[in-house]
């Protein structure tokens, strides 16, 4: 990326457990203090057919119907985030999809110990994130 391109965005859903369990303004300021800037934000709860769009690459998986029937359970908080190699950055502070397996210093390390209710979701390409950003912000596109 030259220096003169645009930032990274990423698009990342703090979870309906995160939502839950009162943990937006602990996630929200682990990005804040990297110094990410926050391009948008929505509270929103997602559908059935948001679910199997968002999550198009899993539908076909064992775990995929629990996993809709958590991820569509309640409200969450959906972002943009942006900053410089903002997909890497923000992947290596949310830690490993298993929180019982993630680092210690992640938010999915320190606070969840699920390998299903992990508290985050965050694009894990550009070209997810484009999609992403496409479906849940496409006042964004
Ligand atoms: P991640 O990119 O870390 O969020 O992980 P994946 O894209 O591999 O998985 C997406 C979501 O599916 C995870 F956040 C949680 C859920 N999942 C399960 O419920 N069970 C599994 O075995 C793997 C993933």
């Amino acid at each position: 990326m030259s220096s003169n391109s645009p930032d990274e965005r990423s698009l990342v859903l703090i979870k309906p457990d995160a939502v839950r369990r009162g943990l937006v303004g602990e996630v929200l300021s682990r990005f804040e203090r990297k110094g990410l800037r926050i391009d948008a934000m929505a509270h929103r709860t997602m559908d059935a057919a948001l679910a199997d769009e968002h999550y198009a690459e899993h539908v076909d998986k064992a775990f995929y119907p629990p996993l809709k029937d958590f991820m569509t359970s309640g409200p969450l908080v959906a972002l943009v985030l942006s900053g410089d190699q903002v997909i890497d950055v923000v992947r290596g502070l949310v830690g490993a999809t298993d929180g019982r397996k993630a680092a210690a210093g992640t938010i999915r390390g320190d606070l969840s110990l699920s390998n299903r209710e992990n508290l985050v979701h965050a694009s894990d390409s550009t070209d997810s994130a484009k999609r992403e950003i496409a479906l849940w912000f496409p006042e964004l596109g």
